[in-house]
């Protein structure tokens, strides 16, 4: 039984409690926090607020959103450094692929700076788990994702 546990350990590569896709871990806040802290929360855990890089990214991120039943959750990106333009924190990488609902971002649209990126998919945009930038001070689940190799946002 250890032996076969310690296997599957190794075919995984992820720490208990975060998931193995493609050649990163992620795991799945059980706890709302701020973007802030939920950004230091992951690097105390050696990863970064998840950035969702393609399509198929995004579609396993909403798989452990609803798996999770947590429906607004944030992710690594912020339009901090230049209003507008979203960047994939805390490297600055530029953001290739998006998924920004219609509207969006709006950064706030009058009521106060948005600068801090999710993925909602409550009814408030309609379930469909498009992106929106919200107050950085807002208490949300939050996904961390842990890359093989420290580089690997800027290659991947
Ligand atoms: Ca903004
Ligand atoms: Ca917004």
């Amino acid at each position: 039984m250890a032996a076969a546990v310690g296997h599957l350990l190794v075919v995984l590569g992820c720490p208990l409690g975060w998931t193995k896709h493609g050649s990163a871990c992620y795991h799945m806040s059980s706890e709302k926090e701020s973007w802030f802290h939920g950004m230091t929360m992951c690097q105390i855990h050696g990863s970064s607020l998840a950035s969702v890089l393609s399509q198929e990214e995004q579609n396993f991120i909403v798989g452990l959103m609803k798996h999770s039943h947590n429906s607004v959750v944030w992710l690594g990106g912020t339009d901090w450094t230049l209003e507008g333009a979203f960047v994939w924190e805390p490297y600055g990488d530029k953001m290739n692929y998006t998924h920004f609902g219609s509207g969006e971002p709006n950064n706030g649209d009058g009521r106060g700076e948005e600068n801090c990126l999710l993925i909602d998919g409550s009814s408030h945009k309609d379930h469909a788990y498009v992106w929106d930038d919200r107050d950085c001070d807002d208490s949300h689940y939050y996904v961390c994702k842990q890359m093989d190799d420290i580089t690997g946002n800027l290659v991947g």
